[in-house]
């Protein structure tokens, strides 16, 4: 099936393929509009880090899980004990995302807002986020910010940039060497008149301003309908300023659906971009592949797990691209040709050799079928219901 890339080099880049998972998708999140609860769902981050190290058992590709500082953590204890829990689960911690949302005093912005004192207590949960990135040995801070306005008229959209500007270049140089700190852009939701970071532009202009550490996160479900994210992805690599992704899909805005659910071909030509990027010798070592979905309806770790698969798949087709007929019928210019490079490479049934790539790894050929046949579910499900009960509540973790 292989006519054009030796099996040896496909399975080493998806060696190199790893997605990290996040703390939050295991927990019971809902919409705005109300939460479903699932008896199975994690309540606290060891149950959190033993869901993320089950994905890991079955996928061999979630070697981290990213983490929520005010879901995860309490101030003031010890965060290295969350680090040696997650190396028990065989994984590590990665991202470590701050929050600037939900606290009652960010009702007008974090970073943004006009009122300092407000300012100060946004600066002081970032210190205690690195602090806590130092103390669980993550090299990542990952920042996404609700600010933004609901009304015209409602603050200064030039002074507003001007704060976050201060804020990022002092966090940047805050930061541990070695460290870096990725920044998210949203086009709107929760603030529906103007965002102050709503687009890979912006995102761009802060993280090139604040310094060499600074990178920009692409969320793919944070653009506006249309919008062509590969060639936002091509264009950061060619910047060196992508600095990583966090994996869902969407139909509307933002919906948090599963990885390639809605469009697997606008996903794999975002692989495309990024293996052609590494073709052509750019480094794209640094990428992190971390997913961000929070789901509603299905059960979790099996979203999880499809969602990496899916997203294993759809990478190996991007590597699978013929990229020296692709070349040879862009010098042609010929269009249909460039174009059958991409289909054929899209329409090639990769399961037979992920499934080999997972016998070389000692992976059950099938992790979504392996998992739901090993009972973890069910007994955790029963296992967690009785802490509940035990403790009078029921679950669970917020999402915003
Ligand atoms: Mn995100």
């Amino acid at each position: 099936m292989i006519t054009h890339m030796d099996r040896d080099k496909l399975f080493a880049l998806l060696d190199a393929f790893a997605v990290e998972l996040p703390s939050w998708g295991f927990a019971d999140t809902g919409t705005r509009f109300g939460k479903f609860l699932q008896p199975a769902a994690a309540s606290t981050i060891e149950e959190k880090i033993a869901d993320a190290g089950t994905v890991h058992q079955y996928t061999g590709c979630c070697p981290r899980v990213a983490v929520h500082v005010l879901w995860d953590f309490s101030m003031g204890v010890d965060a290295t004990a969350t680090a040696d829990l997650a190396a028990k689960h065989g994984i590590r911690i990665g991202a470590v995302n701050p929050n600037f949302f939900e606290d009652q005093v960010y009702k007008f912005g974090s970073v943004c807002n006009p009122d300092e004192s407000v300012r100060e207590h946004a600066h002081r949960h970032m210190m205690d986020s690195i602090a806590i990135a130092k103390a669980v040995k993550s090299d990542t801070i990952s920042l996404w910010f609700a600010d933004g306005t609901n009304y015209p008229g409602q603050d200064e959209i030039a002074s507003r940039k001007g704060r976050m500007h201060g804020a990022l270049r002092q966090w940047h140089d805050a930061l541990a060497p070695g460290m870096k700190m990725l920044i998210e852009y949203k086009p709107f939701d929760p603030a529906f008149y103007h965002t102050d970071i709503t687009d890979w532009g912006m995102a761009y202009v802060f993280a090139k301003d604040a310094g060499r550490k600074a990178k920009v996160l692409v969320d793919t479900g944070h653009h506006l309908p249309g919008q062509n994210i590969e060639h936002i992805v091509a264009f950061l690599i060619d910047e060196e300023m992508l600095g990583g992704f966090h994996f869902n899909d969407r139909k509307y805005a933002d919906d948090d659906l599963t990885f390639g659910s809605i469009d697997p071909y606008a996903a794999f030509r975002t692989f495309c971009e990024i293996r052609n990027a590494a073709e052509a010798g750019k480094d794209v070592s640094g990428i992190a592949y971390m997913v961000d979905q929070s789901h509603n309806l299905k059960p979790k770790v099996e979203a999880m797990i499809q969602t990496v698969v899916m997203a294993q798949e759809l990478y190996a087709k991007a590597c699978l691209v013929d990229r020296g007929k692709l070349r040879d019928a862009q010098a042609r210019t010929n269009t249909i040709d460039a174009e059958e490079c991409l289909k054929s490479a899209f329409f090639t049934d990769v399961k037979a050799l992920l499934a080999e790539w997972r016998k070389g790894k000692s992976l059950e050929a099938d992790p979504l079928g392996a998992y739901r046949v090993s009972g973890y579910e069910a007994r955790v499900a029963r296992e967690r219901e009785a802490v509940r009960a035990a403790r009078g509540g029921t679950s669970s973790t917020s999402y915003a």
